[in-house]
């Protein structure tokens, strides 16, 4: 064991005789956390997955986010905020590390405080999670004991390595060999248990539990098929249907649920006569209904593509529901998701006979993991965030007054009506067109009141009425194009739909939160 000899350099620090070179030093540092965050990972995978401490840490962030900062996230990373997220970790971390390295260049003290610090934080937020039980303080605890065993034996062997020649006489290449030895080993280490956590995690279980499912059965009664001439995707619009591997995806898990069929359960209670607990099996054996359903999320801003199609397969609420028997003042579904998750909804949406499921399949397919599977409530006419709950496990009847959900906890809206809008998909801004006739062509909505006109207009002159897509039902999205005389030089193209109660979409420009952006989709393009 090598101790500090010389107390004379103590006041400079600029001796670098004893001291583990910097770059080793730093390596040291970060080699330990690595280890730690790839033990942790590893053993979360086998035992809590939402425990992993890395991820832990990054979902705690995301709870408590503040809200202009969610935003900006979500506005300016769109459906990547996550992994933008954890890359800012991974370089915070580094720094921290590479800290903790450079300070413990003679003694094991200050870097082993800070693997220390970061297992309490780990450790923490783990045990914030909202599906905390005892058994998530095992990853942390694993990831502290693989950091503090890493650093304690690497920085010894570093020592040596830095020692001054007299130690080496008899094998002077041997301390530097050990050194290389030991963080070649720790490197390994942390890129094998981060490797398989990884893959533990995104776990085989239930992607062969999906595989297995096998064709859903046909819904009851007659299904419309897809309407032809639904979309202007010639023109440029979207294609009508979103394949499911297009479907934008929006949630807070940034480990995915993992859920097996033959684990699954549901439970439904609260203010109902008789509470439920269903099976996969279960709900898949009653009758089902299939429907088209456009989906946007409230932070769509204007202009937007936080909003997709899909054909949704699944139980009707309205008739779980019946069968709970919901008490007189219930108001409020608070469903809960396998990890914490909440969202809330109006029981009305789900009892006045519109389309509201607990959906099974997409577009043909059992749900996509990242969509829910094996199970998600869909309501037409909601934004998301008040009924779209992914990997639903618990449906309590309640009341606005008694239960806020996860985004009305954070200062979103109780009710979450998808507001009208429209987009112009072609041109799109910042583009150049040839000048003469162009061709405009673009996206409207107002899910469960549907579409009835959408008008453009180019340079503040006269709103011109466009033509529409087929008709394909109210709860879906409706395409629309028409041609405009551009001259040359630079025009301003705006777009306002008309829902069919005949509201038309407001021109005041609002911000997303609470309850979704409103204003007039506007883009600046140039004909030439
Ligand atoms: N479990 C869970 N369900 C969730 C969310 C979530 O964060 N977790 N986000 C909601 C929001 S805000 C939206 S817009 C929709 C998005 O569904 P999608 O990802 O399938 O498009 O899911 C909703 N359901
Ligand atoms: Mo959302």
């Amino acid at each position: 064991m090598t101790t500090d000899l010389d107390p004379a350099s103590e006041p400079t620090t600029a001796t670098p005789e004893p001291g583990i070179a910097r770059s080793v030093a730093g390596v040291l540092g970060v080699l330990a956390v690595a280890m730690a965050l790839g033990v942790g990972d590893l053993v979360a995978a086998l035992v809590a997955p939402p425990s992993s401490p890395f991820l832990a840490v990054g979902n705690q962030f995301i709870r408590l986010t503040p809200e202009p900062l969610k935003e900006f996230a979500t506005s300016t990373f769109g459906v990547h905020d996550k992994q933008v997220l954890l890359a800012g970790m991974a370089v915070v971390i580094t720094v921290v590390a590479v800290i903790g390295g450079l300070l413990s260049r003679r003694t094991l003290g200050p870097g082993l405080t800070l693997v220390v610090a970061l297992g309490i934080i780990g450790a923490t937020c783990a045990a914030a999670s909202p599906t905390f039980t005892l058994p998530y303080l095992m990853a942390p605890l694993a990831a502290l004991v693989a950091g503090i065993a890493t650093f304690a034996v690497l920085h010894p062997l570093a020592r040596r390595a830095a020692a001054p020649a007299p130690d080496r006489v008899a094998d002077p290449t041997g301390p530097r060999r050990r050194l290389l030895l030991g963080l070649g080993a720790a490197l390994a280490g942390a890129g094998v248990t981060g490797f398989l956590g990884r893959s533990f995690a995104a776990s085989a279980a239930a992607q062969a539990s999906r595989a297995a499912v096998g064709p859903l059965p046909a819904p009851a009664g007659t299904v419309a098929p897809p309407p032809v001439g639904a979309d202007f995707a010639a023109s440029g619009t979207p294609t009508w249907l979103t394949r499911n591997a297009d479907f934008y995806r929006i949630d807070t898990a940034l480990q995915v649920p993992q859920i097996s069929t033959s684990d699954y359960s549901l439970r439904i209670h609260g203010l109902v006569d008789r509470e439920i607990v269903l099976t996969y099996d279960q709900l898949r054996r009653r009758s089902l209904i299939e429907a088209a359903i456009t989906m946007t999320c409230v932070s769509n801003d204007i202009g937007g593509n936080l909003i997709s199609n899909a054909v949704f397969l699944g139980v009707p609420l309205r008739d779980l529901l019946a069968e709970a028997g919901v008490r007189a003042g219930a108001n409020q579904i608070a469903s809960t998701s396998a990890d914490g998750f909440t969202t809330g909804t109006p029981v009305a949406a789900c009892t006045d006979g519109r389309n509201a499921m607990l959906a099974l399949g997409m577009n043909g397919q059992p749900l996509p993991i990242e969509h829910g599977f094996p199970v998600r409530m869909v309501v037409p006419g909601l934004y998301g965030y008040v009924s779209g709950c992914k990997w639903i496990t618990d449906i309590e009847l309640t009341t606005f007054d008694a239960f806020r959900s996860y985004w009305q906890q954070r200062g979103w809206g109780a009710q979450g009506p998808v507001k009208t809008q429209s987009r112009i998909d072609v041109p799109r801004d910042a583009t150049t067109v040839t000048a003469g006739r162009v061709t405009i062509a673009g996206t409207a909505w107002a899910q469960h009141r549907g579409i009835a006109r959408v008008e453009v207009r180019a340079d503040s002159g006269a709103w011109q009425t466009t033509e529409l897509a087929a008709d394909a039902s109210i709860d879906t999205w409706r395409m629309w194009r028409t041609v405009l005389a551009l001259a040359p030089g630079p025009h301003t193209l705006q777009v306002r739909a008309t829902d069919a109660t005949g509201a038309t979409q407001t021109s005041a420009v609002t911000e997303t939160i609470p309850d979704g952006a409103t204003g007039w989709h506007t883009v600046q393009i140039t004909a030439v």
